[in-house]
Parts: C-alpha cells; structure tokens; sequence
C-alpha cells in the first residue's frame, strides 16, 4: 500500500521542516517537498493520504526497556506481550526492546528461547530482547558470543537483588571483559543490592514495613556509589558501560565525570522519575504507595526538585527515556507486599505514556521538540544497533510514523488506558499534546481513537552492534 502523509512538520534530532511522507509498503519511500510536481504527483498515485497539518510527524517511539510477562516476587508483570505492545503503539511506541531473563543456574539459550515463545505471534509491533544475565558462569560468558552475533546485542546485570539477579563485581568485571571483545552493550542495574538488603531487613525489624520504606532503605547515596563502581570496572574491562533507569543526582553525576573524561558510558531515566516521588506517591497513605513501588526507587521531592534528570537529559547525559515498564495489578499482585514492602512486587507500567510524558518536557520548556524525538526514538535505535531501520524518517526506514497533535489533549487514567492495570500511576494527569495516528511498517495501527491492527502485527528485531561503540 502507498501512503501519503501530508502537511505535516516532520521533525529529527536536527530539526524540523515541512514535508509530505511519502510511504510505499513498510518502508519510507520519500520525503518531498510540500506543494512540489512530486508531492502532487504521489497525492494522485497513492491509495491512501493523509493529512497531517498542525501536527508532528516523527519517528516512532523506541522503548528500549521493558519487562512484559517478568517473573518477579512469585507473580509476573500483568502485560502480556500482545496486550502490552498494544498498549505501547497506543502512546505512539512502536518498537520495544524487552528484557529476556536468565536466573542463576539456568541455561541461557533455553531462558532465551522461552522469551522468543512468550512474544512470537503476539505482538503488536516490533520487538527485539536484551539478555538479563541473572547467573554469569563459563557457560554464559560463552553464550554472549553467539548472541550478539544473532542479534542480542546487549546484556542487562544487577548489582541489586542478591540472592535474584544479582552479580558480584569479579562476574561484572568478566561480562564487561566479554563484552568488549565482542561489541556487546552491558546494561547496568546499579543500585549497591547487599547494603540495601542490610538497611531493608533493619527496617522490617522496627516494624517499618509501609511501602514507603521501599524508598528509605534504597537511598541515592547507594545508586551513587554503584554507578561509579561500574563506570571503575568498565573502565579497567575497556568496555561500554550503559546505566539503565537511572535516577539519582548521585547517579548523574558519576555517568556526567566519566562522559566529560571522555569515556564510552551511557544512561537512560524513566517518566517516573521526572515525575512521580517518595513522599507524594510512594508514601501516600495505607496501602496506596505499593503502585509506586518500583526499583530504584522514587527519589524524594527535594531531590527530584533539582530537576537534575531534566538537565541530564539536555546535556546528553542521559541520552535515552525508557519506562522500565513492568506493570502489577494493587489487586492479587501488589498486595502480595501488604505486610511487608519487601514482598511487593517492584514495578510501575508506563509503556503507554512515554511519548506523551516527555513532550510535556517540550511543553514546560525543559527539551526542544528535537531531543524529544532523539531521547525517545533516534538514540535508543542507535544505542541499540537497530538504526536506521528505525528511529528516523527517511527514505529506506520503516515506515514507523507517529503524527503527534500539539493542540490535542489526554487525560492519563485507569479508565483509559490500555495497560493490563487495575490501577494509574499517572492518574488524572493532564497531557498537553495527543497521539493522534501511528504507523508500523507502513500499516495505520491508530487513527480515529482506534486500534486497527491485529495480534502478530510486530516482528522480533535482530539488532546489530550499537553505533556508540569507539
Ligand atoms: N526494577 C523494577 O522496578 N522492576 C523490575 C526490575 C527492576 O529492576
Ligand atoms: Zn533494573
Ligand atoms: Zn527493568
């Protein structure tokens, strides 16, 4: 099918103009210029145009962190693969990078291939996995060489969860070593897991056990120092260092020193630490703060007044918004935590909300309207070797389109959204902006306030190498 989008403002990281996008099967045929012999001559080929003016045509969303269907705290995020991809190419994501988990003792290809059977067939866009390695032994070093080589280009470690996920600084090093041998990104989860384990079995003992202590027990100070101990061990493995959900000043500043030394590190925030904190959300009264319980935690009000992230963001140093979305129903699943904060499953769903959350970064003032689409498409497609397939509108690309209606409005809630919740961590929030029609491979998956786009819609991505490697 031949698609022209009309009149619309296409924008990139380095600017923006006015161009029709012309669209032939999946992929971006032309960018022509408005009014041209050319633009009128594919108004008349195409089967189908579209008018586009007042509104943003960029590239679709890349939520290059999510954890559909995670098995975490003996239950499992709530979206599936179908039913969170939908939900993504609602908010105008078109591609997710998932996190495919390895625990400690298992085979990795076998944990692998049980991601590839959860997602084949379900998803509504593309989709591609990182690798959490949860038990970094010969046999998994091994495995990353083929990996990468087959598209699983990046490997997520914890340095929080002893016990879970966690992976001691001699196995970090070795996966950092392995890592720059073959071009794999490792993924960090820098949070200092066995001091926060001390503070949060203390904190039970006192009797503290409300969601907020979720937070108290997890401070900056420890993300801080975890960041720097891995930008060390990065440093001496000669290997890329990528921080996932960071979001802590501490954090920030760590990734800022070791950048303006010139060195390969990298980090990615998430909506939620722009915008929810400790006191407000994490410690609302009774039970209610568990839909905020997630890790990192929520920082607090001071410290998300400093509006650090917000800056990071501007200056590169964050370079990616991701949602770490890992959603949990209050209901059977949260709850699972109403004695004791350290039983509540960790996670805040926002696969949704991405797109239009960051642009209200652009609406206050804090991003252009250019680094939005950077942030949010353009860099996690390079960071993460599926660029330029993806992340840009030019000809060659998928044809992954999202026409962004600055005039429009949404209203966030339960009532609305797609995600499988029984609840909002954005509840009531006012978007000054609208996802008005999103394209995948040339397909319309949203127009017209509906879904038009059916379970297997998405194909897995296999990535290549990250265009950030030196
Ligand atoms: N943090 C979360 O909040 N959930 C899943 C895993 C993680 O690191
Ligand atoms: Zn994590
Ligand atoms: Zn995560």
């Amino acid at each position: 099918m031949t698609i022209l989008i009309k009149n619309g403002t296409v924008v990139s990281p380095t600017g923006r103009h006015d161009a029709d996008v012309l669209v032939d099967g999946q992929k971006i045929a032309a960018l022509l210029q408005p009014g041209s012999d050319a633009a009128a001559s594919a108004e008349s080929g195409a089967e189908k145009v579209i008018d586009a003016a007042g509104k943003y045509v960029v590239p679709g969303g890349i939520d290059a962190h999510t954890h559909m269907e995670l098995p975490f705290g003996g239950t499992f995020a709530s979206d599936t693969f179908e039913i969170g991809t939908r939900a993504a190419a609602w908010g105008g994501t078109t591609t997710i990078i998932d996190f495919a988990v390895q625990r400690d003792g298992e085979n990795v290809r076998e944990s692998l291939d049980a991601w590839f059977a959860k997602a084949e067939g379900e998803c509504a866009i593309d989709y591609g996995f990182h690798m959490i390695l949860g038990g970094v032994d010969e046999a998994a070093l091994k495995e990353m060489d083929n990996l990468v080589g087959e598209g699983i280009s990046s490997f997520k470690l914890f340095m929080a969860y002893p016990g879970v996920f966690y992976s001691d600084d001699g196995q970090i090093l070795r996966a950092m070593q392995k890592a720059s041998d073959n071009g794999g990104l490792i993924c960090m989860h820098a949070e200092n897991g066995i001091a926060i384990d001390v503070l949060a079995e203390q904190a039970a003992a006192r009797g503290q056990t409300d969601p907020v202590y979720h937070g108290i027990t997890r401070p900056p100070a420890l993300e801080g120092e975890a960041t720097n101990r891995a930008i060390q061990l990065a440093l001496v493995a000669g290997a890329p260092v990528y921080f996932v959900h960071l979001s802590a000043s501490e954090a920030l500043a760590a990734v800022a020193a070791a950048r303006n030394d010139g060195h390969n590190v990298f980090a990615e925030t998430c909506p939620q630490y722009l915008y929810l904190n400790l006191e407000d959300h994490l410690g609302l009264p009774g039970f209610a703060g568990a839909g905020y319980v997630c890790s990192p935690p929520l920082r607090t009000r001071e410290h998300t007044h400093h509006t650090d992230l917000w800056r990071g963001l501007r200056t590169n140093d964050l370079a990616v918004v991701s949602t770490d979305h890992c959603p949990f129903c209050m209901k059977d699943q949260k709850e699972l935590g109403l004695d004791d904060f350290r039983a509540i499953p960790n996670g805040i769903g926002g696969v949704e909300h991405r797109m239009d959350l960051i642009y209200q970064g652009v609406v206050m003032g804090e991003l252009s309207l250019e680094r939005w689409v950077e942030t949010c498409s353009t860099t996690p497609a390079r960071m993460f070797g599926l660029y330029p397939q993806k992340g840009v509108i030019a000809p060659g690309s998928d044809a992954d389109i999202v026409l962004y209606d600055p005039n429009g409005s949404t209203t966030l809630s339960v009532d609305t959204h797609h995600m499988s919740m029984d609840y909002s961590a954005y509840e009531g929030v006012e978007i000054d902006g609208r996802v008005d029609t999103v394209l995948s491979k040339g397909k319309v998956l949203i127009a017209d306030e509906t879904y038009h786009g059916v379970k297997g819609d998405g194909a897995y991505l296999r990535r290549g190498l990250s265009s950030y490697l030196l």
